[in-house]
């Protein structure tokens, strides 16, 4: 019913888009009512005199956000079930005269969203992290007010991604009955709500549906930037379902400064070549890292242009050895971190004053590489990525699985089509992560994660295929599907723990291993300790900062013999920055393995971290 949001809501001459964010209505379901009672009783109805939507169990909740931080109730901090949020809107006259279609689009709502518009029901999107849109015009009321409801469910079980173990425990001793318990097998918190933007988004009834942009390379002999030839091969779909000899499109690139250096007339999928191109570069491998030029695109039916859609675009290529990745043939050693979008009060809400913070840091560090660990983030960090220069391994949710069924692959399936739908066009994005720490030791991931890369390389061809690996080099039955090797470890933490000196032999031995096995570029791409900012002893002990640069800076000696060597591609720390998680003993309040606070500021291990990466990038 819902169609994958693919296109960023861009506005041009000939589409619209009106922002619903703001303050919402909020109601959870109350717990002595049925959990579908706002089903039955239709509370997406919106009844002025009776409304469901009013009482003990609602409030004003802005949005974008996750639900959990903000009241001071822990029953709705800890709530799972369905929560509903409503909003009044107002949708201009003129969408109709000009005969405008009319969509509802969300960035990402998590888990399990379903959605109506004016008490009809428009649709439904399950899986957070990724973009929806419903289309609404035929039930819009133009010119007048009009409400949007949506239910929202938080319940994680085996066949969503991440997945959850629901228990109903029947120890009358200890819980009362009916009473359920959750098992989480993944360490953040399960954020909930409405993550990021909804726009209503109005385009003229014939349409530019998507485009794809692949790009290739030719270099001049000299090796130089000036001397490359980049090729772009563009493929724009739209809705007009007329004849195919009706329809062309007027395709111009400009550079940033706006100076067009392409313009054609032709059939919707083909190929354009700009000479002299200006490649896009990570960080530091260039002086100027993340160009991008502008993509044009104007639909034309019979002579009449119905549609022009504009997006940013980058030319450059990824490739791989047994060693390194490569971008333009150049190789490039990541230096970065994985990640959460996490932050106080917000939770997973898209916050752009973080956003752009957590930028700026990864730009002070050095860092040159991301994974959005352990979802997809949200469309403006993609879009920053490749502004910034950041190269980004893009994620699936499907953190931690352990059950392989049909029903879990058919889903795992459709997430990595709306993921690579939403995020192919990015230059940042150099590989794609099919899952974090699956339980790949178990027979079943060998069809299934070779499933799933068939999937992805069909999809895209121009990217590395890559999972993360908690399992042995001699027992992990997916990684041979793979491309590149990601490897997660915590030496002296969760191992040995205490036990500093033994790091770089472990971390040597391990790696290396890796890389002898399967001849291809390996990744540490986890390790560290858990630190509280302010907590110094000498000698370190766990927990203190002076603790968390001693791991650090004993990885650096392990990860400087294996690069030497040819082997090992990139070292990533975890994580950026402190996060929230379930309470569980082992967590003072959340994981504390950030180089910077959960308010995004320096620990100790910054610094250290800030002069290896800008000593990495020095000597490459
Ligand atoms: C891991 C997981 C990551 C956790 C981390 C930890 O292996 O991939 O999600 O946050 O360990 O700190 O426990």
């Amino acid at each position: 019913q819902f169609v994958a949001a693919i296109l960023y809501p861009y506005e041009s001459e000939s589409r619209e888009v009106k922002a619903l964010d703001g303050l919402w209505t909020f109601c959870t379901t109350p717990q002595n009512l049925q959990q579908d009672a706002g089903f039955s009783e239709k509370w997406y109805i919106h009844e002025h005199e009776n409304d469901k939507l009013s009482g003990q169990h609602c409030q004003l909740m802005p949005v974008p956000a996750s639900y959990n931080d903000i009241p001071t109730d822990p029953s709705v901090r800890d709530f799972v079930g369905w929560v509903w949020y409503r909003k009044m809107h107002f949708v201009p006259k003129r969408w109709s005269q000009d005969n405008m279609k009319v969509f509802v689009r969300f960035g990402s709502v998590h888990y399990h969203a379903v959605v109506w518009m004016n008490g009809e029901q428009v649709g439904e999107h399950a899986g957070g992290h990724l973009p929806f849109q419903l289309e609404v015009t035929s039930v819009l009321n133009y010119g007048y007010s009009n409400t949007l409801t949506v239910a929202v469910n938080n319940t994680l079980t085996n066949i969503t991604l991440p997945q959850m173990q629901i228990h109903h425990p029947n120890d009358t001793m200890r819980y009362p009955s009916g009473y359920i318990t959750y098992t989480q097998k993944f360490d953040f918190f399960n954020y909930a709500g409405i993550h990021r933007p909804v726009y209503l988004l109005a385009l003229p009834s014939t349409y530019i549906d998507d485009v794809t942009l692949t790009t290739d390379v030719t270099y001049g002999t000299d090796g130089e930037d000036l001397a490359a030839v980049g090729t772009i091969q563009f493929s724009v779909s739209h809705s007009y379902n007329g004849s195919e000899d009706d329809v062309s499109c007027a395709v111009s690139v400009y550079t940033q400064g706006g100076r067009e250096v392409h313009h054609s007339i032709t059939t919707c999928s083909s190929e354009i070549s700009i000479k002299q191109a200006k490649l896009w570069w990570p960080r530091l491998l260039h002086p100027k890292p993340g160009y991008l030029y502008n993509f044009e695109v104007a639909l034309i039916i019979k002579g009449n242009g119905v549609d022009v859609y504009r997006l940013p675009f980058g030319i450059r290529t990824v490739s791989w050895n047994k060693s390194t990745l490569m971008v333009n043939n150049k190789p490039v050693y990541l230096r970065g971190f994985g990640m959460h979008e996490d932050s106080h009060l917000r939770g997973k809400g898209l916050d752009l004053v973080h956003t752009i913070r957590d930028f700026e840091l990864i730009k002070w560090l050095g860092a040159n590489a991301i994974r959005t660990s352990h979802y997809p983030y949200s469309e403006e960090t993609m879009n920053l990525a490749d502004q910034y220069g950041i190269l980004v391994i893009a994620e699936t949710p499907a953190c931690t699985i352990d059950s392989f069924g049909d029903e879990i692959l058919s889903h795992h399936k459709a997430v990595i089509n709306e993921l690579i739908a939403r995020d192919k066009n990015h230059p940042s994005v150099i590989a794609w992560s099919i899952s974090n720490e699956p339980y790949s030791d178990l027979t079943q991931a060998d069809s299934y994660f070779g499933t799933l890369a068939d999937l992805i390389r069909s999809l895209d061809s121009t990217r590395a295929v890559t999972f993360v690996t908690s399992r042995q080099w001699h027992n992990d039955k997916a990684v041979k599907h793979m491309d590149i090797i990601c490897v997660n470890r915590y030496a002296a933490w969760y191992s040995d723990s205490g036990l500093l000196p033994l790091i770089e032999r472990q971390t040597v031995e391990e790696l290396k291993a890796w890389h002898d096995k399967w001849q291809r570029p390996v990744i540490m791409s986890e390790y560290g300790a858990g630190s509280l900012s302010g907590f110094h002893k000498l000698p370190a002990v766990m927990w203190t900062e002076d603790y968390q640069v001693l791991t650090l800076q004993k990885h650096y000696l392990a990860f400087d013999r294996l690069r030497l060597n040819g082997q090992l591609g990139g070292e990533m720390i975890w994580n950026f920055a402190d996060f929230s998680t379930p309470q569980e003993y082992i967590r003072p309040g959340g994981c504390m393995k950030g180089l910077m606070t959960r308010d995004r500021q320096p620990k100790s291990a910054a610094h250290h971290a800030r002069w290896r990466y800008w000593k990495l990038a020095q000597n490459i």
